[in-house]
């Protein structure tokens, strides 16, 4: 059985039910890792998983993710998790009041290992900040989020709806395809 290394629930809630409907079965490992300071995702996966090889028997996965705000120059990007819990939703809101372009993405960069080696697959959504939080669906910047061809906030999605066009989606199908061509 692969695990899924993650503290946070949502994450494995949409990985693990996209994985389901393509037959393939994920245990959760909720435990912290180190996570690097680092100007690149795939960076802090592979130190990732490097440091939980050492320590977690059998195949594993990881899933960094961030938000990319392209007129805050990237930012909360690689620090999205610092910033989450830190000024949260409504302070990235404060951050876009006066800023001409909401033009946003998500990344998600998985790093899978086992079988002697660590494979990276990774997946994005372009989208834009809402002006304002709308639903109650999803985690963390969900409700501020909108993406491309949608009018409606990932919180607003069911998971189905959300992972069909999202970051993490387009990561985990990425991930199947790697698990099943083997
Ligand atoms: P693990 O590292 O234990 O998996 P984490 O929550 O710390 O969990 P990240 O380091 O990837 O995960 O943090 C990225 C932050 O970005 C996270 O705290 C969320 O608030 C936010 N985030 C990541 N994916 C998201 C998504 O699909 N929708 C909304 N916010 C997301």
């Amino acid at each position: 059985m692969i695990r899924f290394v993650t503290t946070n629930e949502g994450k494995f809630r949409e990985v693990s039910a996209l994985l389901r409907a393509r037959g393939i079965q994920i245990e959760r490992l909720d435990r912290p890792y180190p996570e690097i300071q680092a100007d690149r995702l795939d960076d802090v996966v592979e130190y990732a998983v490097d440091s939980l090889a050492a320590e977690v028997d059998g195949e594993f996965f990881v899933d960094d993710s961030g938000l990319f705000i392209e007129a805050l120059g990237g930012f909360p990007g690689v620090y999205s998790s610092f910033a989450y819990r830190t000024i949260g939703a409504p302070g990235v809101l404060r951050l876009m009041e006066g800023v001409e372009s909401p033009a946003a993405r998500f990344e998600t960069v998985i790093g899978l290992h086992g079988q002697g080696k660590t494979q990276l697959v990774r997946g994005a959504c372009r989208g834009a900040i809402a002006r304002e939080a709308r639903g109650s669906g999803g985690f963390g910047f969900d409700p501020i989020f909108v993406p491309e061809g949608h009018g409606k906030t990932f919180a607003e999605m069911t998971t189905d709806e959300k992972n069909a066009v999202s970051h993490r989606g387009n990561a985990a199908r990425a991930l199947a395809a790697v698990l099943q061509g083997r």
